[in-house]
């Protein structure tokens, strides 16, 4: 089995090629990854010399290096991580997230198309759905609640997920989705809140929590999110939607606290900043069916995820302080000085 992995130089692409890598040592792994900002080749290095993994440095938007790539490799199955993933990136600069996210999706099931890949696999998210009241602790996304996007990513995202199921209803392109919630572990790039916490803290940094930190996320370890996709992959029903999510809903502000306490540092460091426009109040995901037709559940508790993730950036200080003292200065510059 050849599989097409698309993104898999980013966060979770990356944990799902070592996760298949190691739980299948006969199938092949091709990475597809254009190594924009979020990508790093260096998270790769310990499966660079696997005979059963290759690399290719392209972009899932051009359209003639994707036709090659598939001629030459001939895959069974695509799995498309490759995205522009960050919603605060979306509110400052659109235009790319509709480019990869929307018209990159086409271009890589046009070549399932062509070369009739046996499964195309849509790495969706819960941000789809939109949000939820705070006060409201009865309601979750299912898998019919109605799209409702908030920022340019999300919509792009439900986008991508509409034409998705068009080229299933339209062409019979076998397809599946999954809509996971937000992920944390290893390889997490530190634009996102659990990293950036952590290296901020680590650097003695202010700790900026945007509004007054009440807004709600459900955190799932990204491993659980891995073996989510592996299943759906192999027994999930064509044409279908799945929703990923561990049941393990916090507020930013008990992550934030929560950091500072197991790195022993003071919560003075915590500064509530300008708020997120748009920002999405609450994402709570009902993983029932995933539960019922597929036997998935989360196997790792936040408290043991949050610890192992915590640990992993202290031992991999290299990889994100090499990340954080390049482009990304200008990021932070741009997106945090005089919030
Ligand atoms: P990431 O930003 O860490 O990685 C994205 C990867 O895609 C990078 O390696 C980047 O180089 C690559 N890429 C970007 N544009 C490309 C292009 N045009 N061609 C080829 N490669 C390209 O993202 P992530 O957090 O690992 O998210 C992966 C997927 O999972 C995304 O589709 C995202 O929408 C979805 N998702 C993420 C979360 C989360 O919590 N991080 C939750 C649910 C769903
Ligand atoms: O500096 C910060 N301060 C802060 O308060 C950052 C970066 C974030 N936040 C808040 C905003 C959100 O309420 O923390 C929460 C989490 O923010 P992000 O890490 O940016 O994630 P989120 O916007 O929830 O989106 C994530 O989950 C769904 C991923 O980035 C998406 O790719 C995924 O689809």
């Amino acid at each position: 089995m050849t599989i097409i992995v698309t993104g898999g130089a980013g966060f979770i692409g990356s944990n799902f090629i070592f996760h298949m890598l190691k739980k299948y040592p006969d199938y092949r792994i091709v990475c597809l990854d254009s190594l924009t900002y979020a990508g790093n080749l260096s998270t790769l290095k310990g499966v660079m010399e696997n005979k059963n993994f290759r690399f290719v440095k392209d972009d899932i938007c051009n359209r003639e290096g994707v036709f090659a790539l598939f001629e030459e490799e001939r895959p069974d199955a695509v799995v498309n991580f490759a995205a522009e993933s960050h919603v605060d990136r979306s509110i400052e600069e659109p235009q790319i997230f509709l480019q990869t996210n929307i018209l990159g999706t086409a271009t890589l099931m046009d070549a399932c198309r062509e070369y009739k890949v046996g499964r195309y696999h849509q790495v969706s998210t819960d941000e789809v759905y939109g949000d939820l009241p705070l006060d409201r602790p009865d309601l979750f996304f299912t898998e019919t609640t109605p799209l409702h996007t908030s920022s340019p990513y999300s919509s792009s995202k439900a986008s991508a997920d509409l034409l998705v199921l068009a080229y299933h209803r339209t062409y019979g392109l076998p397809v599946t989705i999954s809509r996971c919630s937000n992920n944390y572990g290893p390889y997490h790039f530190p634009e996102k809140l659990i990293p950036l916490m952590i290296a901020n803290a680590l650097n003695d940094k202010s700790l900026p929590v945007y509004g007054k930190g009440e807004n709600v996320r459900d955190w799932l370890y990204v491993e659980d999110h891995c073996k989510a996709i592996d299943l759906i992959l192999h027994k999930g029903r064509v044409g279908e939607v799945y929703n990923v999510g561990g049941h393990n809903e916090m507020k930013n502000i008990d992550i934030v606290k929560l950091i500072c306490k197991e790195l022993g540092k003071p919560e003075s460091l915590i500064t509530y900043v300008v708020d997120r426009k748009g920002h999405d109040l609450r994402y709570a995901i009902d993983p029932t069916k995933i539960h019922n037709e597929l036997g998935w559940l989360p196997e790792t508790k936040f408290a043991d995820g949050i610890k192992k993730t915590i640990k992993w950036y202290l031992e991999n200080r290299e990889w994100w302080q090499e990340i954080i003292s390049g482009e990304y200065k200008n990021y932070y510059e741009r997106m945090y000085k005089n919030r």
